[in-house]
């Protein structure tokens, strides 16, 4: 899920200097977004007398929410508009306009994937064959089966899995589990097991909390018209915050004001580029902590780092602030000069064949970052998503310590960036009486071996182990049963033996490949068919809560989840204590007047009822992560053990001394370069050649989506390859190829660009797996080829690490 909560989309690409040479590729990327606003136009006209216009929003988790302003006409929507209030100035409050998949809405309501019923599954799971139940039916064989396992194994047989399908949505919050209803209905049952982290940030998360204690915040990207230069690596706000309130528009509108000077680091050459960047560096993914590390040796070498910064915020930099109880040689310069237990030199000449990129232009790299000032250094979540994506995290990080670029305007902590929102507030969540959690990617192997499951081995927290494997499954709003979990085969094979995990129940509005594992349907209400607030909306430096109204009546039988979750809560015996009286009306005043005490601007409930969308700049103009702590870091510790900036970290060497490892998994005390598993020199690299990396996909926000004709058609499902790897295998653009590893294969189309480093394939995640049968996906499933191995610190998936071969088909 996305942590930031930020924005969206660039409907008037600014003309930044490179704009005139690569105007392909600026059609490229904004293939999803429209040259002028469609909206204003047809907001001139006034509505029909049979017309009416409803506010309604899109609340999916693409890091995004945009409000929609839907026409309907005879109970149905007919057109979709979306944020037309205001002037539209940046300086002002902007507009917040939707991408295509938002204005393509339409199409997912009315899709033909809708699950219309509730159903119980007739065939095998996976099978995809059901018959239609009673709403009764579904109730009274959920709460009869749910209370018998809870009696045979307890609550903590009990999993919610992670789902961000609705993660704008308020009341219809699906994450963390424990905020859903489905969350409070459970904890009044006697709780379940619940998870942390997610498939988001897994890796940053772990990492980084050893850096700067707790989730690691950024400087909101409207900040850089304070910067000089700019840095990204593995960042593709073109594609990951395209939209609405428009991250993609406010890096640029700022970088138009600053001048700044814009790097890309990435495998691809990205839509954010498109033009705008100054330089593209192509690295071999899995390697940005090799480059760091010669950036380091440079600076270190030319007497280029910021000592007063290291001395005073952080420790383990060198011998001077390294804890005495750590190994001698222990800090980061030693590691990075060669004089720490593996005498290795990171010199540029030693990371040039890890990484890719000439030493001399890692050189040239590292003085320019240490002579400008400030520098915004940033990481998306790509290079962290992988095997090793503890330690990346952590060494990318070091760039913005060893420049002293935290807590100051212009600069950044080498985290994502962050912004500003409102603080509205959730349903409360009561008190989970289970206090065994495991990581949100365990789930698998807690079905098959939950009671060997240990915390030093496999990450169990608040128990030494847990007691009894996962018996049944509540999957809402989330497509990570089987599409966006990784290894689709391994995953298939335990969920098909319906005496390991014994119940699944899955409540989505699409017949997903999740939903073809299910025991029993529930068939959910769109957005459109119910109210709720969209909030955690920001630009950066704009803040903004959207008023979902209903815009049409439940189609088929399906209900709210609210509505569906109360029937049950009745069978379970608890159905006063789950409702408090309310009806979903009700909460959603509840919400409301809560929200109006913490956010004093707020209008009426009807007011905003009627003006769809509520929006407040950063008081602050700019967030800057870390002021506070930069300011006075004795008033302002940080929340590490020291309450420093910890490049050298206690606790990490008490976790390297203490855990069960795999082979290969290395945790380290200090931000080292570390290959990971599956690697390019990992021995499998004879058979597999190719390293296969992910990226979120402008075609949908993950699988969601990933049904509209029109946005398919737009975006095709294809395997991205270099033109060198493409002739040696005698494959041309467009061909269809086959990609395959030892856990699966895939067939789908090659798309053969010079966008992507040789040696390395990569396709968007999230197309709808669709097998023929014998375990080929024709639809482009990354996952069938992902590992389900947990990396090892945040025990997260290492989704775009992978091995394959690609042939043409
Ligand atoms: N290989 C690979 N795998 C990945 C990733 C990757 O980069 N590479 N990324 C990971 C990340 S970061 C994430 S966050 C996860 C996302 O994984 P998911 O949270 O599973 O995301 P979606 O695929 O969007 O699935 C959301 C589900 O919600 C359903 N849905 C949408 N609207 C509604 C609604 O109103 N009601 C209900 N009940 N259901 C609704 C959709 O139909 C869909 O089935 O995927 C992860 N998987
Ligand atoms: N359109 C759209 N937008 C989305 C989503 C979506 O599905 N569709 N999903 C949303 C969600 S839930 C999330 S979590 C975010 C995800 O946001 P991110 O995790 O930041 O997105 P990714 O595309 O996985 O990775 C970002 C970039 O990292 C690059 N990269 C991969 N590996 C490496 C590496 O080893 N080194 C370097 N330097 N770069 C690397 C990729 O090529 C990619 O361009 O996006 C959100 N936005
Ligand atoms: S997919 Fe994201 S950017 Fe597009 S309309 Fe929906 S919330 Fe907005
Ligand atoms: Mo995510």
């Amino acid at each position: 899920m996305d942590r930031t909560e930020n924005a969206r989309l660039c409907q008037f690409p600014v003309t930044r200097r490179k704009l005139i040479q690569t105007g392909g590729v600026i059609a490229a990327a904004n293939s999803l977004t429209l040259p002028f606003s469609l909206s204003t136009i047809a907001a001139e006209q006034p509505p029909s007398p049979q017309e009416k216009r409803v506010w309604s929003a899109c609340t999916v988790n693409c890091g995004s929410r945009c409000p929609l302003h839907m026409h309907v006409i005879d109970g149905e929507i007919r057109y979709v508009e979306t944020d037309n209030t205001g002037d539209d100035n940046y300086e002002g409050l902007r507009q917040v306009r939707a991408c295509l998949r938002g204005r393509s809405i339409r199409r997912r309501i009315y899709n033909p994937d809708r699950l219309k019923y509730p159903m119980k599954r007739i065939g095998k799971r996976g099978e995809g064959k059901f018959e239609r139940i009673s709403w009764e039916e579904a109730y009274s064989t959920i709460a009869s089966n749910m209370k018998r396992l809870i009696k045979d194994y307890g609550n903590d047989a009990i999993y919610l899995n992670y789902g961000t399908g609705t993660g704008g949505g308020t009341i219809t919050a699906p994450w963390p589990s424990g905020r859903s209803f489905v969350g409070r209905l459970m904890n009044l049952c006697g709780g379940f097991l619940d998870f942390y982290g997610d498939y988001s940030t897994a890796q940053i998360t772990a990492g980084l909390n050893y850096t700067y204690g707790g989730w690691a915040d950024g400087n909101s990207p409207s900040d850089i018209e304070n910067s000089k230069l700019v840095v990204l690596f593995g960042n593709n706000p073109g594609e990951t915050r395209m939209s609405g309130g428009g991250l993609i528009y406010t890096f640029q509108q700022a970088l138009a004001k600053s001048g700044a000077k814009l790097i890309i680091i990435d495998p691809r050459y990205t839509d954010t580029g498109a033009g705008r960047e100054d330089e593209w560096i192509p690295i071999r993914p899995g390697t940005d902590a090799a480059l760091v590390s010669a950036l380091a040796w440079v600076m270190i070498s030319e007497d280029l780092v910021d000592h007063h910064f290291l001395n005073t915020y952080c420790i383990g930099y060198d011998e001077q602030t390294l804890p005495a109880d750590a190994p001698k040689n222990g800090h980061y310069k030693a590691y990075i000069l060669g004089d720490a237990k593996d005498g290795i030199a990171k010199t540029p000449e030693w990371a040039a064949p890890i990484t890719g990129i000439p030493a001399e232009r890692i050189r040239h790299l590292a003085r320019e970052i240490a002579s400008t000032k400030p520098v915004f250094i940033s990481q998306g979540w790509g290079p962290q998503r992988r095997s090793n994506g503890e330690m990346t995290s952590r060494a990318i990080a070091m760039l913005a310590i060893l420049t002293g670029n935290v807590g100051i305007h212009g600069g950044n902590s080498g985290a994502r960036e962050s912004g500003f929102s409102l603080p509205f507030g959730y349903i409360p969540m009561l008190d989970n009486p289970v206090k065994a959690s495991i990581s949100m990617f365990s789930w698998v192997d807690a079905i098959e071996r939950g009671a060997e499951m240990t915390a030093l081995r496999d990450g169990v927290r608040g128990q030494d182990k847990l007691n009894v494997p996962i018996k049944m499954i509540w999957n809402y709003a989330g497509n990570c049963l089987i599409n966006q979990h990784s290894d689709i085969n391994h995953t298939h094979d335990v969920l098909q033996d319906d005496k390991k995990c014994e119940l699944i129940v899955v409540i989505d509005c699409h017949m997903t490949s999740s939903a073809k594992y299910a025991d029993i349907i529930l068939p959910d209400c769109t957005i459109a068919e119910q109210m709720d607030f969209a909030q955690d909306g920001s630009t950066g430096n704009m803040g903004y809560v959207i008023f979902a109204d209903q815009v049409i009546q439940p189609r088929f039988e399906c209900k709210t989840l609210y509505e569906m979750m109360t029937g049950l809560a009745k069978h379970m015996g608890v159905e006063q204590s789950f409702t408090e009286g309310r009806s979903q009306l009700d909460w959603m005043h509840y919400l409301y007047d809560n929200a109006r005490k913490n956010i004093p601007g707020l209008p009426a409930f009807d007011t905003l009822r009627q003006q769809g969308i509520y929006k407040q700049r950063d008081p602050n103009v700019h967030q800057v992560a870390y002021k506070a702590f930069r300011d006075d870091p004795h008033a302002n510790p940080l929340s590490t053990a020291s309450g420093k900036i910890e490049i050298y970290s206690r606790a990490l060497a008490d976790i390297a001394a203490t855990w069960q490892l795999a082979e290969g998994d290395v945790i380290d005390p200090l931000p080292v370069y570390t290959p990971g598993f599956e690697h390019h020199t990992d021995p499998l690299i004879k058979q597999f050649p190719l390293q296969l990396t992910g990226f979120h996909y402008k075609a949908r926000a993950h699988s969601t989506y990933g049904n509209v004709g029109v946005l398919k058609a737009a975006c095709r499902q294809q395997v991205w390859i270099n033109p060198l790897d493409a002739q040696q295998r005698g494959i041309a653009n467009g061909d269809k190829v086959r990609i395959f590893n030892a856990r699966g294969e895939v067939h789908i189309e090659a798309k053969v660009t010079p966008r992507i480093i040789p040696g390395v394939v990569a396709m968007g995640e999230g197309a709808w797996y669709d097998p023929d049968g014998k375990r080929i996906d024709k639809g482009g499933c990354i996952n069938v080829l992902t590992s389900h191995r947990a990396s090892p610190l945040a025990k997260g998936n290492p989704s775009h690490t992978n091995l394959v071969q690609i042939e043409k088909a």
